[in-house]
C-alpha cells in the first residue's frame, strides 16, 4: 500500500494548547505523524510517496473562500497588528445569538475580530507555518485519493494537521481544512459516483457532517464518544440524519465510555450496512486511533487487535478505500495502531 507523507506538517509545531482552563503541551503534535512514519517505513508492506500540489481550488470548493483567505495571512497579520505571539488564539468568539433578530453580521477588519469569526474554540493555535502545513495535509489527502482513482485498491494519507472538525466556514479541534471532505467532494464531483466517509475517530466529525448534511452524493457515517460527554459536544447525536436531498445520508453512532473491541465491532456493522445501501463506490476512512484503550484524552477501550479487526471488517465491503489520518494521542502506540489497522484492511 502506498503511504502519502510530507514533512510540511513539521511547520505546524505549537508549544502550547489552551484547554481545561489551563495551558499544556499540545496533544496534537509533530511526534504523532513522525511516530507513524517511523513504524510504517520500517514495514516493507508500505511504500512512501510525496504529495503533488493541488492548489487552492479543491479547498475553496468545500470551504468558504474567506476561511482560506484568512488563514493565509492571519498569523503574520496578528504579529503586525496585535504583537509578537508564536501561538495565535482567539480571545473573542462570534456567537450568532448575540445578533438575535438581526442580520447575520459580517467579518470584521480587525484580526482579533476575524479570529473569533473563523475559529470555534481555543485548542487550535495558529503558528508561522500552520497554513503551509494545512495545505500539505490537503495535498496529501488528494494525492492519496488520486492513487485510488487511478486503480490502487487502498491508499493511506498521513495527514497532519487533521481535518474532520473543520466546517465549511470554521476551524478548530486541531483542524484547519477538512482533508476528508475535500477528498470526498473531489471524488463525487469528478466521477459522478457516490462516496461514503466513514469516520472512526473517537470524536464526532462535526465538520464533515456539516459540509455534507444536505447532500445525497456523500454519505457521512460516524462512530464516536457520545456528545453528551465528549467533544465536540453539540453535534454527533443519533437523531442527526441529514436534511433535504441529504435526508438519511448522515448516520451517527454515539458510544458509551469504555466500549471494547467486541462492542465496537458490533456497532460498526449497521454503519457498514448503511454504506452498502447508499450505493457508495468509494470509501474514505477518517482514521482516528484515539478510541485506543490508553489514549490520554478519550475514554473508549479499543485495543491494537481491535484496530486490525476494524480494518478487516471494512475490507469485507470490497470497495476501493482511501484512509486519511485524523486523531490519536497515545503517541508511543500510535504507529503500531495505524500499522495494525492498515494490515487488517489489506490482509
Ligand atoms: C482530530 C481530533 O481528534 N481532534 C480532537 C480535538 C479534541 N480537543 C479537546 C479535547 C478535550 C478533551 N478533554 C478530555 C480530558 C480527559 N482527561
Ligand atoms: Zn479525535
Amino acid at each position: 500500500m502506498k503511504v502519502v507523507y510530507t514533512p510540511a506538517h513539521l511547520l505546524h509545531n505549537p508549544s502550547v494548547e489552551i484547554e481545561k482552563s489551563t495551558t499544556h503541551s499540545p496533544f496534537e503534535n509533530i511526534s504523532r505523524a513522525e511516530k507513524i512514519r517511523e513504524v510504517l517505513s520500517a514495514d516493507t508492506a508500505f511504500d512512501f510517496i510525496s504529495p503533488t500540489q493541488w492548489g487552492t481550488a479543491p479547498i475553496n470548493a468545500v470551504h468558504d473562500p474567506g476561511l482560506l483567505r484568512f488563514l493565509t495571512t492571519a498569523w503574520s497579520d496578528y504579529q503586525r497588528d496585535v504583537g509578537a505571539a508564536p501561538e495565535v488564539v482567539p480571545d473573542m468568539f462570534y456567537r450568532p445569538a448575540q445578533r438575535r433578530g438581526m442580520s447575520q453580521g459580517q467579518e470584521p477588519d480587525s484580526v482579533t475580530g476575524k479570529l473569533g469569526w473563523w475559529c470555534f474554540e481555543t485548542t487550535t493555535p495558529l503558528t508561522s507555518g500552520t497554513y503551509e502545513a494545512a495545505r500539505g495535509a490537503v495535498d496529501t489527502a488528494l494525492t492519496a485519493t488520486q492513487l485510488v482513482l487511478s486503480g490502487d485498491k487502498y491508499s493511506y494519507g498521513l495527514c497532519r494537521p487533521p481535518g474532520h472538525h473543520a466546517t465549511s466556514s470554521l476551524y478548530g479541534g486541531y483542524c484547519f481544512f477538512n482533508n476528508a471532505a475535500i477528498a470526498a467532494h473531489h471524488i463525487a464531483t469528478t466521477t459522478g459516483t457516490k462516496v461514503a466517509v466513514l469516520d472512526v475517530d473517537y470524536h464526532h466529525g462535526n465538520g464533515t457532517q456539516e459540509i455534507f448534511y444536505d447532500r445525497e452524493d456523500v454519505l457521512y457515517v460516524s462512530l464516536h464518544g457520545d456528545p453528551n460527554r465528549a467533544y465536540p459536544y453539540y453535534l454527533g447525536h443519533a437523531d442527526e440524519t441529514g436534511t433535504g436531498k441529504g435526508a438519511r445520508c448522515n448516520f451517527n453512532v454515539p458510544l458509551p465510555a469504555r466500549t471494547d473491541d467486541d462492542a465496537y465491532l458490533l456497532a460498526l456493522e449497521p454503519a457498514l450496512e448503511k454504506i452498502i445501501k447508499h450505493g457508495a463506490q468509494t470509501i474514505i476512512v477518517s482514521l482516528g486511533l484515539d478510541t485506543f484503550i490508553t489514549d490520554p484524552i478519550c475514554d473508549l477501550s479499543v485495543t491494537t487487535d481491535g484496530f486490525r479487526r476494524c480494518g478487516s471488517a471494512i475490507a469485507q465491503l470490497g470497495l476501493p478505500t482511501i484512509v486519511l489520518q485524523e486523531g490519536g494521542y497515545d503517541v508511543a502506540k500510535l504507529g503500531d495502531n495505524v500499522q495494525a489497522w492498515l494490515h487488517g484492511l489489506s490482509a
